[in-house]
């Protein structure tokens, strides 16, 4: 991809399912106009500075390539901030989504609405360690980092529970995949994936007629009911985000197992309504959170 700016983020989160944000952050950017993740550092647990009557901190940072102007990119970020629930409340404050930018190319602004550099940086190890892991050039942020105690400690891997369509594999009803570059490329070695794919797993075959979900039932194409198999997918997926402690799932969109926000109505005729597939439902009511992602090949 090439778009003309390179624009490193600082990303943080202190509140609810801290990695849940962020990530879910992180994939609303790659949906931003003309702009592409190109890297993601470490994430970090971190003590709270400024206002430090809160709880610790997880931070990354992220590159961007990215044909938006700062402004534009600015309120895109913010927006985005909105989306994740975040709440303007106290400076420095506790957030579910605070999403900096710290350098944009080279280039110094200094307008009211947005500093760049970042005006802090410099004395945030929170900001400067993730940025290190991303940077080409190292130098420009080692001369900054303080001695590090445990103000900044490297998360331990967490387990994630992924659709296995994501990953690259050929799990689809069509015996393709929906290969996404953030998780098979980006995040393959920062979290243990716990594969499934509930539709196989529930005993469907590769490739399968088409389904969709009909009320509480899901039918193939052809009239015939499979909700058993759907149902054994989902207590597969249940029990193996239990046994494995996940953080949260990704999984495919708009899939009758998979999706969360939409799925296909039940007609066949691609018209989309707002409802999750088997699986999700099953995960959210056991209190999981879900992030949806798509085929996104790069
Ligand atoms: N703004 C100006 N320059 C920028 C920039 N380069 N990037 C303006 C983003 N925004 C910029 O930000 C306030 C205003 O800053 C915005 O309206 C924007 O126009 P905000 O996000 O609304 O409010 P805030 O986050 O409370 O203020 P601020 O100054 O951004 O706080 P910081 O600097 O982000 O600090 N401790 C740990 N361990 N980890 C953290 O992530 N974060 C903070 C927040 C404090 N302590 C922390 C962490
Ligand atoms: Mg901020």
């Amino acid at each position: 991809m090439n778009y003309k700016n390179k624009v490193y983020l600082s990303m943080g989160s202190n509140l609810g399912n801290t990695y849940y944000y962020l990530l879910s952050g992180i994939f609303k950017i790659t949906k931003l106009k003309s702009t592409f993740v190109s890297k993601i550092s470490n994430f970090y647990s971190t003590e709270p500075v400024g206002y430090l009557d809160q709880g610790r901190f997880l931070n990354c940072a992220i590159e961007i390539e990215t044909d938006l102007l700062p402004l534009e990119l600015l309120y895109q970020l913010q927006r985005i901030e909105l989306e994740l629930k975040r709440e303007r409340k106290v400076k420095w404050g506790p957030r579910t989504l605070d999403i900096d930018i710290i350098f944009y190319n080279d280039c110094e602004i200094s307008t009211d609405e947005l500093t760049v550099p970042h005006r802090e940086y410099k004395n945030r190890n929170f900001v400067l360690i993730p940025l290190r892991d991303i940077l080409c050039d190292k130098s420009i942020v080692d001369e900054y980092i303080k001695e590090n105690g445990k103000d900044v400690v490297l998360e331990d891997k967490k387990n994630i529970l992924i659709s296995t369509c994501l990953l690259g594999f050929n799990t689809t009803y069509k015996g393709s995949n929906s290969n996404n570059y953030i998780v098979s490329k980006l995040l393959k070695d920062k979290f243990n994936f716990v594969k499934v794919c509930p539709e196989v797993e529930g005993g469907l075959s590769i490739p399968r007629l088409p389904s969709e979900r009909v009320g509480d039932r899901v039918m193939q194409n052809d009239g015939v009911d499979i909700t058993p198999k759907f149902l054994i997918g989902s207590e597969i997926a249940l029990k193996k985000a239990i046994e494995n402690k996940v953080i949260l799932g990704i999984f495919k969109s708009k899939s009758p197992s998979c999706g969360l926000n939409n799925i296909y109505d039940g007609t066949f005729s691609g018209k989309l309504i707002a409802k999750s597939g088997i699986t999700t439902e099953r995960l959210l009511n056991n209190g999981f959170d879900i992030i949806e992602v798509d085929r996104d090949e790069r």
